[in-house]
């Protein structure tokens, strides 16, 4: 029954014009987390939405605290805590769940993605992520271990080396704090940290997927830099920086020194190239070109994929760095491949 004078007319919405491809569903993830890439390829093609594997996959990392940098344990911060950064991103509605510096909660990218669905927000940080948190029923927990003491301590004993100090006193390259500025005049200044951001320190697991229909979805979670500067939060809960998806062109993930990542918005850029006709691996390569420009040394890689399911990586080459792993899933392979850095 309709109002009079109104037709009634069947809206049919679609957000893109989805031609299946033989490349999809896809799982594209940085470096070689194979239980993480299996995880959310299992989650798609056993009918769970593309969203579902991003989490999925994006959890199993976390539990499994892959490489150390990803999830609780790892990477504390100048006080020895472990603080989690994460996102979610739904490439069809552009929405955004994000938590940066989140205490406690082990699960950072499932925090993400309530955040995403249970607020009108798109990032919470710190203490007050983490009481979001434990009111959508996550459990509060210790996220230090042993292991994460330790890394704690021997940075202590080396004098609280390296840190990401610069321009204060006393002098960050040889004391701890606390630290007071000093005011340096001109060339003196220290431009950049002296913290050498590396593969050793860094290892984000950035993930894309799309499933059947087309749904993409893109997601992150780390524990940031090794001794940060509590409250630092990187580029991984920055939508456009640490992922980007957006279901009429593509998505992208980043990983790498975030403090200069997050300034050049990346994965935004590469997923902006792929609109405009760009094939993934070349989209990759342009937005770390961009950064090279002006960090021509920097850490960094990115993953892409385009809506056809055709995907690529890029890495930036850096002192010990010249190959970057990543992990793809479709029908055709599920594998471990490699890109040279440029
Ligand atoms: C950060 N980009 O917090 C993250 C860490 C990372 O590979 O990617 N590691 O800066």
């Amino acid at each position: 029954m309709g109002l009079p004078g109104y037709v009634p007319v069947l809206l049919v919405l679609s957000t893109s014009c989805f031609q299946a491809s033989a490349l999809v569903p896809l799982v594209l993830s940085t470096w070689g987390f194979a239980d993480a890439a299996r995880r959310a390829w299992s989650t798609l093609t056993s009918g769970g939405s593309a969203l579902d594997a991003v989490e999925q996959g994006c959890r199993q990392c976390e539990a499994q605290q892959c490489d150390g940098t990803v999830g609780y344990g790892g990477s504390p911060d100048e006080r020895g805590e472990t603080t989690l950064d994460a996102m979610i991103m739904n490439g069809n509605t552009i929405e955004v769940g994000a938590v940066g510096g989140l205490r406690r909660i082990k699960s950072a990218i499932s925090v993400a993605r309530a955040v995403m669905e249970h607020s009108t927000h798109s990032l919470l940080v710190g203490e007050s992520a983490s009481i979001f948190a434990q009111d959508m029923g996550f459990l509060s927990e210790d996220l230090t271990t042993n292991r994460s003491l330790l890394l704690y301590s021997e940075w202590l004993r080396k004098n609280c080396q390296p840190n990401n100090w610069k321009n204060v006193s006393p002098n960050p390259e040889t004391s701890c704090g606390p630290y007071k500025p000093v005011k340096v005049l001109g060339s003196k200044q220290h431009m950049m940290p002296r913290q050498r951001v590396n593969l050793h320190n860094h290892d984000t697991i950035g993930m894309i997927a799309i499933d059947k229909l087309g749904n993409i979805a893109a997601g992150t979670s780390t524990n940031g830099q090794i001794h940060k500067i509590p409250g630092r939060v990187g580029d991984s809960p920055i939508a456009g920086a640490g992922a980007y998806a957006d279901s009429t062109a593509g998505a992208a993930a980043a990983t790498g020194d975030g403090d200069v990542m997050m300034r050049f918005l990346p994965s935004y850029q590469a997923v902006e190239y792929m609109r405009m006709g760009i094939e993934p691996t070349t989209a990759c390569q342009r937005a770390i070109g961009r950064i090279q420009k002006y960090h021509p040394t920097f850490f960094g890689a990115m993953i892409c994929a385009n809506m056809t399911g055709s995907y690529g990586a890029a890495c930036s080459k850096s002192p010990g760095f010249d190959r970057f792993h990543f992990m793809v899933y479709n029908p055709a392979k599920g594998s471990e491949q490699t890109v040279d850095c440029i």
